[in-house]
C-alpha cells in the first residue's frame, strides 16, 4: 500500500509520514518546503519518495500520486495573516490545489482522500462546543478556502464516489511546531519562552479558551480516517473536548518547568476567538476515535522536545 501525503514535510505532514512508515506503508511526499523541512523526515528520508514540488503543478501530482491508494492532503498556506495579505495567492494554494489534487484522484481512481481543515471554518460564533452540523461563518481567507476545499471534498462524493473525508483539527501542538513567527502556535511560543526563561505575552486578560490536541493523537484520526468504512463522506471534529485557558496553559507550564514568570498583557489581538471547544461525538462515531495523550502528557513531551531541540 502506498500513501501520497501532500505538506508531508511539515509540523502534522512529518508526523503522519514517520507513523505511516512505521507501520509499514510505502510513503510519497509532495511538498514545496515553503514552511516544511527536510529535517523534520530526516529519519524517514531513506524509507520515502520525496517529490519537491508545488500543489499547483498539476504534473507533479500527476506523477506523486503513482501507485497511491490513499492521499492525505496537508498541504496548505497554514497562516491565517499570510491569506489576509495574499488572498489570491492562498486561495490558487488552498482551493485551486485542492480540486488538482482530488481531480488526480480521480483519473487515477484513488478511492480515499482524507483532508486537513481547520475549526477556523466555525468561526466566532459564540455556542459552545462546536458542532460539525453548525451554520459556519468563516472570518478569514484561510477559513473560507478551507471550507470552500471541504465542500470540493464533498462534491468529491457526491458526484464522482471519491471517499473523502474532512477532517477539522482544533489547536494542534507538539514537537517540531515552529515558534518563530508571532503567529505560530501559542504552545510552541510559550515553550520557546521557558525554556529561554523569559514572560510571555498574553494577548487579552489570559481566559481565552482553546481545545489543544497533541499532534500524534492527530495522525491517529488521519489513520482512522483512512481505514474506516463509516467515515466515507464526512467532516468530523478533530479535537479533545476539553480546553484550557492561556492563564491555565503558562500556569502549567510554569508548573512543569519550575519556573516562577509572570506573563506580559498585551491588548487582544483583533480578531481573536473567546473560547473554542469542540464537539467530538462524530469522532467517536465516524473513525472510532478517541485522543490519548491527556493535556499534562502533551505538554511535557513537547517541553522534553524543545530542550533537546535547544541543546543541539
Ligand atoms: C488557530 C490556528 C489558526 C486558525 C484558528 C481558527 C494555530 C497556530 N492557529 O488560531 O490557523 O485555524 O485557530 O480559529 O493553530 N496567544 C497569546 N500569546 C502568544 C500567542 C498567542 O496570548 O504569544 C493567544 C492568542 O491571542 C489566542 C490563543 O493564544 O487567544 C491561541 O493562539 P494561537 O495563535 O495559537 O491559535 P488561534 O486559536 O488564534
Amino acid at each position: 500500500m502506498r500513501a501520497l501525503v501532500t505538506g508531508g514535510a511539515g509540523f502534522i505532514g512529518s508526523h503522519l509520514v514517520d507513523a505511516l512508515v512505521a507501520e509499514g506503508w510505502r510513503v510519497t511526499v509532495l511538498d514545496n518546503l515553503s514552511t516544511g523541512t527536510e529535517s523534520n523526515l530526516k529519519s524517514v528520508m531513506d524509507d520515502i519518495t520525496f517529490c519537491k514540488g508545488d500543489i499547483r503543478d498539476r504534473q507533479i501530482i500527476e506523477k506523486a500520486v503513482e501507485d497511491c491508494s490513499v492521499i492525505f492532503h496537508l498541504a496548505a498556506v497554514v497562516s491565517v495573516p499570510q491569506t489576509i495579505d495574499h488572498p489570491v495567492e492562498s486561495a490558487l494554494i488552498n482551493d485551486l490545489g485542492t480540486l488538482y489534487v482530488l481531480e488526480e484522484a480521480r483519473k487515477k481512481n484513488i478511492k480515499r482522500v482524507v483532508f486537513s481543515s481547520s475549526c477556523a471554518v466555525y468561526g466566532d460564533d459564540p455556542q459552545l462546543p462546536k458542532k460539525e452540523t453548525m451554520n459556519l461563518k468563516p472570518g478569514s481567507p484561510y477559513a473560507l478556502q478551507k471550507m470552500t476545499a471541504e465542500h470540493y471534498m464533498r462534491l468529491g462524493y457526491e458526484l464522482y464516489g471519491l471517499e473523502a473525508v474532512s477532517l477539522r483539527y482544533f489547536n494542534v501542538y507538539g514537537p517540531r511546531q515552529d515558534p518563530s513567527s508571532p503567529y505560530s502556535g501559542v504552545i510552541s511560543i510559550f515553550m520557546k519562552m521557558a525554556i529561554e526563561q523569559k514572560s510571555p505575552i498574553i494577548y487579552g486578560n489570559g481566559d481565552q479558551s482553546r481545545d489543544f490536541i497533541y499532534v500524534t493523537d492527530v495522525v491517529k484520526a488521519n489513520l482512522l480516517a483512512a481505514a474506516s468504512a463509516q467515515a466515507r463522506g464526512q467532516i468530523v471534529n478533530i479535537g479533545t473536548g476539553s480546553s484550557v485557558s492561556i492563564n491555565q496553559l503558562w500556569d502549567m507550564i510554569c508548573a512543569l518547568t519550575g519556573l516562577t514568570i509572570e506573563p506580559k498583557y498585551q491588548p487582544s489581538r483583533p480578531g481573536d476567538i473567546y473560547a473554542s471547544l469542540a464537539n467530538v461525538e462524530y469522532a467517536k462515531l465516524f473513525l472510532g476515535f478517541e485522543h490519548d495523550y491527556p493535556f499534562e502528557k502533551g505538554l511535557e513531551s513537547t517541553y522534553e522536545w524543545y530542550k533537546q531541540r535547544k541543546s543541539t
